[in-house]
């Protein structure tokens, strides 16, 4: 089907005309973005049989990863290069008059996540398929996925995303493999044997039926499975409103929840995350049973990932199904459990930690409530034993204490594996927020850092570096990322340099384009493109980024004699819907962007452009064609950070704090090839420990920041009238928790530092190739290595030939 153009060309045609009953001429793009998804299925349908034919037959012990989220982004394009048949595609699109990348960007992006959680599990997927590792993802087949943001008066305003409103042609759906999950009722006991035996009565099922993606590895035979599930109401309904309970069934995988690092304890939240847990575990056992008799040695072929809390109810889950349905014991369930289930955690905000109330938790999932309440039970005792008469430890540590579930505590008592996503972050867990944990449980802590796959970031994104890379070294690097490394020796060279800029720049005019035509603004190509895009988040510190232009303008507007190199700031971010701080931010930006873009003076040395809908398929834009790399988060907060991994992948040098996985960059380039600055980890730990910061003093003391403070309230944004009053507070009467005041002037500075250096092109190039070189370190697929070795003990599958 696509072993040369012209095969191509004949059955592309020959399939366009039977399924949509007309001409080549008269054929929409639509039809032929379906018809090319189509072939490409049907070309791996083999493949992907012989995976899971393989994965059945064989005793290879298989991996299964549970994710609330999976932020895909858009699929033909990155499916076509992994399948190595996208240059034959494009020249028999050629000739056939269609442009490959307008067909490619007709897709919706797969939006089902909200932001790095969503997306680290997506590039988990593409690294497993890629180095044949037997590795499966399980989720929630959302109605719409994250929302699209529309700008309006400078506002956000949410719009309910569509992305199945032309249907999927990567999924197949699978009903006959649909699972029953009950919820509500009560549990009956009955002795059966001198045993005690659990019936879940009138309780109100939900089917899950799977919808299966394939997930195609790069240039090999392994096709692995994203399971999505969706909600159905179940064969027999409850006797009660047949509607109401229609409509209360399909919504439990209606929406994403729009919430980033926040907990928002909703009903409906726990019914998914047990829609997804129970689903999954059944299926998985399921088909374990197959082709196993029992599940004596379950753990020892299946590995179980939760990532994050959100399907931590996988534990009792798994639990629920050796205790009641296979009828083990206590000890023998338990020893399975934990040693199958791992755990990464992703945040330590303390807004994030998911906490049940009973109220909620017991009457929806009364069996699952049971065995929670029987685990913290033997664990608190366990406690009492090793710390007898420690009550405080036991109430600082239970899974169960005040009225709610503490999901993270249920997570590291169940599971063998417990994971942060950077160094840093890693580190803080063990010392601080997890440390009575990490007292009795030493051997389960442990570090992988995150990684980023660059079969989407560098070779999909952009192709031109890809070459250049090449060019240079050879083509091993594409399957060995590591060797990327190799491109050291030849940074220093002109041609390589010259090159490089030639291939930024370009970059640079393509995004400069899809700005111009999506704001009407037009930037200066030739201006240095300084980006933060990212959830809009206190923490995250977009409103440091703004106060330093705000400042910027100023010196220019009053002294005659200041100059900047030219600078494009853009800005990219979605604030969930009920943080109203986030949102002020976002009409700041805008403001800011109004006032510096009118402004005829100052609009010719800077811009400030906010990218409405920020999301996978843009940033497919933004990274190869940014300079710097704004990744500022007040440190300790941000975890790991995987942005910050992509634009170093494109050549972008970082200005950054020394938090989450930036100060892993730091230690691969060296101090002369990043901008770091502010106050460190532990010095903001010990500020929140101890006190001893006033922001206050630092709006007095310096001239600087009391000019951009007021500026917030004093009308120097026309038409806000008290609209950024809330922001101000935030800084001077909260006593600005993120220390955004105190790590002004050293932001100032380093940003003085980046512009002398950028003006220095011939050195800044070697430091960006540099960069390159040294971000192979930061593939997603050294992530998986150490996944596969460190926490699953999993093995390759062979490779069809
Ligand atoms: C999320 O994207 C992250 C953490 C969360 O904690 C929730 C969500 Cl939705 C519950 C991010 C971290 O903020 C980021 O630092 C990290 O790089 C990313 O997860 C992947 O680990």
């Amino acid at each position: 089907m696509f072993s040369n153009k012209n095969e191509f060309k004949d059955s592309f045609l020959k399939r366009l005309e039977m399924s949509y009953g007309k001409k080549f001429a008269e054929s929409t793009k639509r039809d032929q973005y379906q018809t090319l998804g189509n072939m490409v299925r049907e070309h791996i349908s083999s493949n992907w049989i012989s995976t899971n034919e393989w994965n059945r037959a064989s005793n290879n012990k298989q991996v299964y990863y549970l994710s609330i989220e999976f932020l895909l982004g858009r699929l033909l394009g990155q499916n076509l290069l992994n399948l190595g048949i996208r240059e034959v595609v494009l020249e028999g699109f050629a000739d056939l008059g269609i442009d490959l990348e307008e067909i490619e960007e007709s897709e919706a992006d797969a939006g089902l996540g909200n932001g790095g959680l969503g997306r680290l599990a997506a590039c988990f997927l593409d690294s497993l398929a890629s180095l044949n590792l037997p590795g499966h993802g399980l989720g929630i087949r959302y109605k719409h996925g994250l929302f699209d943001q529309k700008i309006v008066d400078g506002y956000q305003v949410e719009l309910p995303e569509q992305w199945l409103r032309h249907g999927n042609v990567w999924e197949v759906r699978k009903p006959d493999q649909a699972i029953e999950i009950p919820f509500w009722g009560k549990i009956e006991h009955s002795h059966e044997d001198g045993k005690l035996e659990f019936r879940h009565v009138q309780s109100e099922n939900i089917m899950a039926v799977p919808y299966d993606m394939p997930v195609i590895g790069y240039e090999t035979s392994t096709v692995n499975t994203l399971r999505l599930w969706n909600a159905e109401p179940a064969p027999h309904p409850p006797h009660r409103d047949v509607l109401a309970y229609k409509r209360e069934t399909e919504a439990v995988s209606e929406f994403l929840y729009p919430d980033d690092t926040h907990d928002e304890g909703k009903i409906l939240r726990l019914k998914q995350q047990y829609f997804l847990v129970s689903a999954s575990l059944q299926s998985i056992v399921r088909s374990y049973l197959k082709k196993n008799d029992t599940l004596h040695e379950f753990h020892k072929h299946v590995a179980i990932h939760v990532n994050d809390t959100h399907p931590v109810l996988a534990i009792p889950e798994l639990m629920r199904i050796l205790l009641d349905e296979e009828h083990m014991e206590w000890e023998e369930a338990w020893n399975i459990t934990f040693n199958t289930i791992s755990y990464t955690n992703h945040t330590t905000l303390s807004e994030a930690l998911e906490k049940w109330p009973l109220h909620i938790f017991k009457p929806l999932l009364p069996r699952i409530y049971m065995i929670v309440e029987e685990l913290n039970e033997r664990f608190c005792k366990e406690l009492w034993n090793r710390f007898p008469g420690d009550w405080n430890r036991i109430e600082n540590m239970a899974i169960i204490a005040h009225g709610v579930v503490k999901m993270a505590h249920l997570a590291i008592v169940g599971s063998h594996s417990v994971n942060g996503v950077a160094k840093i972050h890693s580190d803080i867990l063990k010392n601080r927020e997890m440390k009575l944990f990490h007292q009795i449980y030493p051997q389960k802590f442990n570090n992988k850092t995150n990684g980023i796959t660059h079969r989407r970031w560098l070779l999909k994104a952009n192709p031109e570096l890809t070459n250049l890379i090449t060019e240079t070294i050879g083509t091993d690097w594409i399957t060995n990322p590591h060797l990327m490394i190799e491109l050291k020796r030849h940074i220093y060279n002109p041609l390589l340099k010259e090159e490089f800029a030639a291939v930024k720049r370009k970059r640079k005019e393509i995004l400069a384009d899809i700005i111009e035509k999506k704001t009407g603004i037009s930037v200066d190509k030739h201006s240095i493109f300084d980006v933060q895009v990212k959830r809009l988040h206190a923490y995250k510190r977009q409103l440091l980024n703004v106060l330093h232009i705000m400042y910027l303008y100023n010196r220019l507007k009053e002294d005659s004699n200041f100059t900047i190199y030219p600078r494009t700031f853009i800005f990219g971010a979605k604030a969930s819907p009920g943080y109203y701080y986030a949102k002020k931010i976002i009409k700041l930006i805008n403001s800011l962007a109004d006032k510096v873009n009118s402004d005829p003076k100052v609009s010719k040395m800077m811009k400030v452009i906010f990218m409405e809908n920020y999301r996978v398929s843009l940033a497919e834009h933004i990274f190869p064609a940014t300079d710097v790399s704004e990744q500022i988060s007040t440190a300790s907060k941000e975890a790991s950070g995987t942005g910050n991994m992509k634009f170093m992948m494109n050549g972008a040098l970082t200005m950054g704090t020394l938090d989450g996985a930036n100060i892993e960059i730091l230690e691969e380039v060296g101090k002369e090839n990043i901008f770091t600055f502010g106050l460190k980890a532990d010095e903001v730990l010990n500020y929140y420990e101890n006190g001893g910061y006033r922001s206050s003093e630092y709006y007095h003391h310096d001239l600087r920041i009391r000019q951009v403070v007021d500026q917030l309230t004093n009308g120097f944004f026309p038409d806000t009238e008290d609209e950024f009053e809330a922001i101000k507070d935030s800084l001077l009467y909260e006593n600005d928790q993120y220390f955004v005041l105190r790590d002004f002037a050293s932001y100032v500075d380093a940003q003085e530092q980046l512009e002398k250096a950028y003006k220095n092109q011939d050195k800044w190039l070697e430091k960006a190739l540099l960069n390159i070189a040294h971000s192979g370190y930061f593939s997603s697929d050294r992530t998986i290595h150490e996944y596969a070795d460190g926490i699953w003990d999993i093995q390759p599958i062979p490779v069809i030939h």
